[in-house]
């Protein structure tokens, strides 16, 4: 496993480099999901991949760039599925992204789901780390990550970001978002899940949502490598998760690309959203 964590700092490192100086053009190619890959997108699959072939305990790699799974070691033990370059589009604009990476044992069931990290390239770059109920959270300084401290959620926190179009929610999901904004609830929404989802840890708690929408109605973010990793931190952090109604950590993908409407806050709002959900 450290050889994995290993491999997860040198991509972030070689990856804040490659965002620092690479031309953002846009490739011939779209991913899996259909979106159009930046050169960037690429570039980092390729470190990540380069980063990870090195690491002999892991069995598979799920890449959001990639379509299919890519086999390393047959004997290995995990299954590692990441999203190299989250938020890539919003590099142009000089806002903040991430990189995702969940680390599974034996499979990409999400029961085996042991390990769960982000990095976020921000004005700083920094990376938060899930395993055995704690979260801790690192800071890249002299070209190592040193340990800053543990995240806790609060049982109720201040914001609030609403992802999706909003002409596209359900009208009950309006009405539950504009509820928190009349509590005194903050905006606070950049289009990437990354840093919004780490301002929210970080600021003690609130919420963030993407629901099922006319456009969307399976969800927009994928399970394997943001909506796991991601419900598998915010419950580790003392919050919660969910789809609405169901609990993230109990719901497994039915392919690798699949996605899911989310849900991570603080226990106050995600208590909120199963009650407003479970009602309808
Ligand atoms: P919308 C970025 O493209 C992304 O996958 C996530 O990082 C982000 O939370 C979401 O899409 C934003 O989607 O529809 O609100 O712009």
């Amino acid at each position: 496993m450290d050889n994995i964590l290993d491999a997860i700092q040198k991509s972030a490192i070689r990856i804040k480099k490659a965002i620092d100086t690479k031309d953002i053009g846009y490739s011939q190619q779209q991913n899996a999901t259909g979106d159009t890959q930046l050169q960037l997108d690429i570039q980092c699959d390729l470190i990540c991949e380069e980063e990870f072939s090195k690491a002999l305990s892991i069995n598979t790699l799920v890449s959001e760039e990639k379509e299919k799974e890519t086999l390393l070691n047959r004997d290995g033990q995990y299954f590692v599925a990441f999203d190299p370059l989250d938020g890539s589009s919003l590099i142009d604009v000089n806002l903040s992204v991430g990189s995702i990476f969940g680390i599974y044992d034996g499979s990409f069931d999400v029961k085996n789901l042991i390990v769960s990290c982000y990095v976020v390239y921000g004005p700083r770059t920094e990376l938060v780390y899930a395993k055995d109920g704690v979260v801790q959270f690192f800071l890249l300084q002299n070209g190592e990550f040193e340990f800053v401290k543990n995240i806790e959620l609060k049982e109720k926190g201040k914001l609030n970001a609403p992802g999706g179009t909003q002409q596209n929610w359900p009208p009950f999901h309006k009405e539950m978002i504009d509820g928190l904004f009349q509590e005194g609830y903050r905006l606070r929404y950049s289009g990437g899940m990354v840093p919004d989802l780490h301002q929210i840890l970080l600021k003690g708690g609130g919420l963030f949502s993407y629901p099922s929408t006319s456009d969307k109605p399976d969800g927009k973010l994928r399970m394997l490598y943001e909506a796991h990793p991601f419900a598998h931190i915010f419950k580790a952090a003392g919050g919660d998760q969910c789809d609405g109604v169901n609990d993230l950590l109990t719901m497994d993908a039915k392919h690798i690309h699949d996605t899911t409407p989310c849900f991570f806050g603080s226990k106050y709002e995600i208590a909120r959203v199963k009650e407003v959900y479970g009602a309808q």
